[in-house]
């Protein structure tokens, strides 16, 4: 190994100033964005030999997603899209951690052990979201990545999804698409509006709605969408990057208080959307007459997604295997509905979506959706192959052809490379344009389980562990018995607590058959989760 190229790498400016380990969680590094600047410098540096062992570029994305603005992260993008590979978390751990005397020989051990050819050029694409942090943060990067001689392709403010898009853009040489941001805004609205004039909507769609951006960067990309649509589809913008990101409002607001977002003029029966802060998540919701709110969630789109790829695979008479990938967080409804209405495959995995990329990828069509919003669908090569085959196959029928041409657009509509809140909007807009569905009647193709998520503060969320796709607690001893108690005195009742992966927090999810027993439920199982890990703050009232 050439070691003259790790001279540069002690900078004075990037040194540890924190003495607490912080983890590679759920979506990359996360927490308050004061304490990041040595773990984007060091990420900077790790992209660099991710990219030399891979030969491909990696992204790198400065972003705490749905988290408040005073906390920023990072995540690096593998060169099929997909999360870096859960070896490389564990590397990626330690590289952050090490004390500031150790980090050029942490950086010779990782060049042993993964065999790096030092001499492979290195490619980073950056990306940053809308908080006053990132700029920062992304000097840092840049500087780790410039330390050990990589390139830097920077795309400034952008979507998670359209960086991940641009990483999958660049390493297949433009086959999945232009590797710019006009290239992503034009692949998607192109298909949209195809299919869409291909479409007759004979029902209550009307082509117009209402969309909270989360004062994100979503609003951005929102607002350039708009200009591709031209007609086609009216996006009216609240909350469109001039108040306090994610501030009750966005995705995740919307979904866990189950409340529609401030600054929005909800109209009644109305569709509505809310996307998170950096635009990979998406929910639909409505107000109606009596001032109900009612929740369109990650399940709710994965659930109409099937349904119609299935449609639309009988009518080109294609068969694949579809199947659909969900977490714990899943409605039991939906997961019901999946299997004994639509006969679809569904899998349970751990939160995040890593988790649920990789096994969708399993299937020849794989739908994945946390219920929180992310998700997307995968299509294997043979599959698009196979289909591209069928519109142009003079043996098949004219309507045959019309829809094998309609779905290799929906698979150019959708950002396969990660879930994205855009392009699983225009998505949605699509299928509720051919089945001329208004909210309310999507919403009734089934009921969902009355649900509630609350998130607690604890001294030490560490002292919860969990097994089961995080329904089972391990730690601390005799809280998944309490759990199961409280949790067995419920009709179709059902309960668990994880710590969260982004947040200084344990989320408790709990679902049964009676709204009327929600509230307790919950705060029955809340309350032994105060006592039993340290829980911050007043108890919850049982
Ligand atoms: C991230 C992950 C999601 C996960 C969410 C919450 O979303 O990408 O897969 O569901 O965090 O994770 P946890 O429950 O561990 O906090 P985002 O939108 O924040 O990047």
């Amino acid at each position: 190994m050439e070691y003259f190229q790790l001279k540069n790498i002690p900078n004075m400016k990037y040194m540890r100033k924190y003495s607490d380990n912080i983890q590679y969680g759920t979506a990359g590094f996360r927490t308050k964005a004061n304490a990041l600047e040595h773990v984007l410098y060091r990420m900077g540096l790790l992209a660099v030999l991710r990219s030399k062992v891979k030969n491909a570029a990696i992204g790198l994305m400065i972003t705490a997603s749905h988290n408040i603005e005073s906390d920023n992260g990072v995540k690096l993008i593998d060169p099929a899209g997909e999360m870096l590979e859960a070896a490389w978390e564990r590397i990626a751990t330690n590289l952050v951690n090490v004390e500031d005397r150790n980090l050029v020989s942490t950086i010779k051990h990782i060049i042993e052990e993964e065999n790096i050819n030092m001499s492979v050029d290195a490619i980073v694409i950056t990306g940053r979201d809308t908080r006053e942090s990132s700029p920062t943060l992304l000097n840092a990067a840049v500087m780790g990545i410039k330390a050990l001689y990589g390139i830097v392709q920077d795309f400034g403010i952008v979507t998670t999804p359209q960086l991940h898009y641009l990483v999958v853009c660049t390493n297949t040489k433009s086959n999945y698409g232009d590797p710019t941001l006009h290239g992503y805004y034009i692949k998607i609205s192109e298909a949209f509006k195809y299919v869409r004039q291909k479409q007759i909507n004979n029902g209550q769609y009307v082509a117009e709605l209402l969309l909270d951006a989360a004062n994100g960067v979503g609003a951005i990309a929102a607002k350039e969408f708009q200009k591709y649509l031209g007609t086609t589809l009216a996006i009216n913008i609240y909350n469109d990057g001039y108040g306090k990101l994610n501030f009750m409002c966005g995705a995740d607001f919307v979904k866990v208080e189950q409340v529609p977002p401030v600054n929005f003029h909800a109209k009644r029966n109305f569709r509505s959307v809310s996307i998170d802060g950096d635009a990979d998540r998406i929910v639909y919701f409505y107000v109606d007459e009596y001032e109900k709110f009612h929740i369109l969630d990650g399940d709710k789109i994965a659930t109409l997604i099937a349904e119609y790829l299935k449609e639309l695979l009988k009518e080109s008479h294609l068969s694949f295997q579809l199947g659909l990938v969900q977490t714990a967080y899943a409605n039991g409804s939906s997961t019901d509905y999946i299997l004994n209405v639509l006969q679809i495959p569904a899998v349970c995995v751990p939160t995040g979506i890593k988790h649920l990329h990789n096994k969708a990828l399993e299937f020849d069509i794989g739908i994945y959706f946390e219920a929180n919003g992310h998700g997307t669908v995968l299509f294997k090569e043979t599959v698009i192959k196979t289909i591209k085959e069928a519109v142009t196959n003079p043996e098949r029928s004219t309507n045959e052809k019309e829809a094998a041409s309609k779905l290799l657009n929906i698979i150019n509509m959708i950002n396969q490379t990660v879930g994205d809140a855009l392009s699983d909007m225009l998505l949605v807009e699509t299928i509720l344009h051919a089945k001329g569905w208004d909210i309310m009647e999507w919403e009734k193709m089934y009921d969902d389980l009355p649900n509630k998520q609350i998130k607690m503060k604890v001294y030490d969320k560490s002292i919860i562990t969990t097994t089961n796709v995080g329904t089972q607690c391990i730690t601390p001893e005799g809280l998944q018995d309490a759990i199961d108690e409280i949790v067995s005195q419920y009709k179709r009742g059902r309960c668990f607590v994880r710590p969260s992966g982004t947040e200084d927090i344990v989320r408790i999810y709990a679902e049964c058959e009676n709204l009327c027993d929600l509230d307790k439920l919950i705060k029955d199982v809340a309350s032994v989760v105060y006592d039993c890990a340290g829980g911050i703050g007043p108890k919850p009232q049982v």
